[in-house]
């Protein structure tokens, strides 16, 4: 049905009578109708891609685009007086997802789809998704964030399962949200649900009676984990993804003709980390219900799971305590440990067994010993899981460990998000980038051409002053759309290493003082959410903020250094922020982020990288040269090291060195108390002066050095934009759809 028909029959009013709103939920309805009629799955092998968080964004553009008809409904709108843009603002945004691999996921389900290959993804219906973010005093706070409303994205479905738990049974309802591929079919984002959630039982904030799991098994995505009752809470959300996961599974391959002795002819799972691992001893639990004896049953799960490895980080690699098993799932214990004896009597190696002497399940050795498959994300984090972190499992089974690097949609990150820069793409190479993302080599036939360059120049400035516009409107941040845009957005974590970048900007704030102004101004952008029960992330989160205040306040400084933290940093400010962006930082301490992507989206837009050589950025160097991205600090072979060692004194470079002994120092001066909360600054400077764990200090001199040079290159305007243009025309390989590709190409052979 036609807009105007939908428009008429759901408020009697035409498109110009109609508010954002109604037209948002006319958009709605008319896309849903639209992606009903196309095909989904098909073929007899499926992939199930099973992930805790699918952090999908606001789709009604991305949708718009998908169908092909985003200027045709823009135009419609625009002549009615109406602006797609601000029609969007009434579609709130679902977070289910933390950060980097809820985004890959949703961008896996975008390309699954374009590429029109058999495939689904399983997860949960959180209604408050990830907490929202808000600034009270300098300091981070939670809120829900509710985005089901009468009329959503998602579908009810007829499919629901009784899941048990240890001493009780929770029904389940299937929901469904419709993934459209790029002029392609769909296919369908699967979240389970419990019918019995009740969105009455969140209090003051974010808390909520954690105990309580027939209401609040899908409230929330990760619970506050810092106490037991949080912890075991994810156990029970988990084994309730993955149990109606499995029998949609086993359902599904039964109606396509599956024996089920021949399940991996008809089904593979993607585990995406280690959190619907459980589904491995609850599809042979399942297996064994249904009549199949126990070796073979574990034989045939073997052939149809593979796992993706996302961090090194010991703490993020799940261990579940026996107990917490017991209570929450006891019925998948006595298969827990068959598989266990199993390994025990195979291996003599401790390091490699699944229940560990402490009583804990390590979720990812079950993954490695009963999977086909174990994938790390980039080039160097999968040669890190071979050589040392996982490396006993490598001399086990060499064959297993692949690599898949990163990517991210095209359609999403650069289509919908930069229309300016894929239309002066398109004047110049054609369209069909769209399409093979690696066309946009073409792209370096022009490296040397003024006329272009100055085209570039212009649709960034553009983008500025776009998202100027935009943080004035929504969160009052005023910004100078002439100073350079030097962006670091990502999940708050000490690896990634906000507070280096927080040291730079104190810092130049010293010299600035002593006189040494720079040549344009600097605008240094954060956006990041802290684990609510993260104390030193949350402390780093404050120092920003408190930088912030005190600079704007200082008039010395203030016209040649702004600090801007914007708010609730998510999906729709990713999507306008990167098109912005002169300047990004990725600066983890290397070794440590496993691949990051947010580095190949703001790539793509445009904007030069000063990084480390961690994570994708070792393959985004190695495709644009030295030239074209800024590489500082220690390798990761070195950092490796000093852990191994224990050699690192955070103290001594304190003491050794000026500018960082001032810098720090200036953390818990009288101007920091002044604007800010003694307890959480003193406690930040405690933790670098003592421990700084992942060693900001060793890099600062070389990272200062750094940011000095790319300052300075970026006023030669023309070599800028060479280099801009440079690292949009290398950025082809980061597309998803050629992650995809290698995926189905090497382990689901759909
Ligand atoms: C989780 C946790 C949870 C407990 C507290 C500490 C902690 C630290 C890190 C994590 C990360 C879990 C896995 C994850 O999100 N990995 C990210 O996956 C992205 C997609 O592959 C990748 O680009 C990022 O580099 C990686 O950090």
């Amino acid at each position: 049905m036609k807009l105007q028909e939908i428009v008429k029959k759901r408020c009697g009013k035409t498109i110009a009578q109609c508010s954002n709103e109604e037209l948002y939920y006319a958009l709605l309805e008319m896309t849903k109708g639209m992606a009903a009629e196309k095909v989904s799955s098909r073929g007899k092998r499926k992939l199930y891609y099973i992930s805790a968080e699918f952090l999908i964004g606001k789709l009604l553009s991305n949708n718009l685009i998908n169908l092909g008809i985003y200027e045709e409904v823009r135009e419609l709108l625009a002549e009615n007086g109406k602006s797609l843009a601000e029609v969007e603002e009434a579609e709130p945004e679902p977070s289910l997802g933390n950060g980097g691999l809820g985004r890959l996921a949703a961008c896996f389900l975008d390309s699954i789809a374009s590429l029109g290959l058999n495939g689904d993804g399983v997860g949960l219906n959180y209604h408050y998704g990830l907490f929202k973010q808000v600034f009270q005093n300098n300091l981070q706070n939670e809120t829900p964030n509710p985005w089901i409303e009468k009329e959503s994205w998602l579908t009810k479905t007829d499919v629901s399962y009784p899941v048990s738990f240890g001493g009780f049974k929770l029904q389940s309802r299937m929901y469904d949200i419709d993934v459209l591929g790029y002029d392609n079919r769909t296919t369908k984002l699967h979240l389970f649900d419990v019918e019995t959630v009740d969105e009455g039982l969140v209090g003051e904030g974010i808390d909520f009676d954690k105990e309580d799991i027939a209401r609040n098994l899908t409230l929330f995505l990760y619970p506050d984990d810092s106490d037991d009752k949080g912890r075991i809470l994810r156990v029970y959300q988990q084994y309730f993804m993955v149990s109606n996961a499995a029998r949609l599974i086993l359902d599904e391959a039964v109606k396509r003709g599956s024996t089920l002795h021949d399940l991996d002819e008809y089904a593979v799972i993607q585990i995406n980390d280690t959190h619907p691992s459980m589904v491995i001893p609850e599809l042979i639990r399942l297996l064994m219900e249904r009549g199949i004896l126990m070796d073979e049953a574990i034989q045939i799960v073997s052939k149809a799971c593979a796992y993706t490895n996302h961090t090194i980080l010991a703490e993020a690699l799940e261990k579940w305590p026996i107990h917490f098993l017991e209570k929450a799932v006891p019925q998948l214990l006595p298969i827990i440990y068959e598989l266990n004896s199993r390994v025990a009597e195979k291996f003599h190696d401790k390091s490699v067994a699944i229940i560990d002497e402490e009583q804990r399940v390590h979720m990812a050795h079950m993954d490695i010993h009963y999977g086909y498959s174990i994938n790390g994300v980039a080039y160097l984090h999968t040669e890190i899981l071979k050589n040392s972190e996982l490396n006993h499992f490598y001399r086990i089974y060499p064959e297993k460990f692949n690599n898949k690097t990163n990517g991210i949609t095209f359609r999403r990150w650069l289509l919908y998000c930069n229309r300016e820069l894929t239309a002066l793409i398109e004047s110049l190479i054609g369209s069909g980038f769209k399409k093979d993302a690696k066309e946009l080599e073409k792209l370096l036939r022009f490296a040397d051409d003024t006329a272009v360059l100055e085209k570039l120049l212009a649709v960034k400035a553009g983008n500025k002053a776009e998202l100027k516009e935009y943080l004035e409107k929504t969160q009052k941040i005023t910004l100078d759309e002439n100073s350079v845009f030097d962006i670091q957005v990502k999940r708050l974590h000490e690896y990634k290493r906000q507070q280096m970048n927080a040291l730079y900007v104190i810092h130049k704030y010293f010299e600035i003082k002593a006189g040494k102004k720079p040549t344009r101004p600097i605008t240094v952008i954060f956006g990041a959410k802290a684990a609510p029960a993260y104390v030193i992330a949350k402390d780093i989160i404050h120092l920003i903020l408190c930088l912030e205040e005190l600079i704007a306040k200082d008039p010395e400084v203030s016209p040649y250094l702004k600090v801007v933290m914007v708010e609730n940093y998510n999906v729709t400010l990713a999507e306008k922020l990167i098109p912005a962006a002169d300047i990004h930082e990725q600066i983890s301490l290397a070794s440590k982020e496993a691949s990051g992507t947010s580095n190949m989206k703001f790539m793509l837009n445009g904007a030069v990288a000063i990084g480390t050589m961690d994570g994708a950025n070792v393959e985004m160097h190695q495709f644009v040269g030295d030239d074209n991205i800024y590489i500082f600090g220690e390798s990761s072979e070195a950092v490796i090291k000093h852990y191994e060692k224990a050699d690192y004194v955070s103290k001594d470079y304190y003491e050794k060195d000026e500018d960082i002994k001032r810098a720090i120092d200036f953390i818990v001066s009288d101007k920091m108390l002044s604007v800010g909360k003694k307890e959480n600054l003193n406690r930040l400077y405690q933790e670098l002066l003592n421990k700084d764990w992942f060693m900001t200090l060793p890099d600062f001199k070389e990272y200062a050095a750094a940011k000095e040079r790319i300052y300075a290159d970026y006023e030669d305007r023309m070599a800028w934009a060479k280099k801009m243009l440079i690292n949009i025309g290398k950025a082809g390989f980061f597309s998803s759809d050629r992650t995809i590709e290698q995926y189905n190409e090497d382990i689901w052979h759909l």
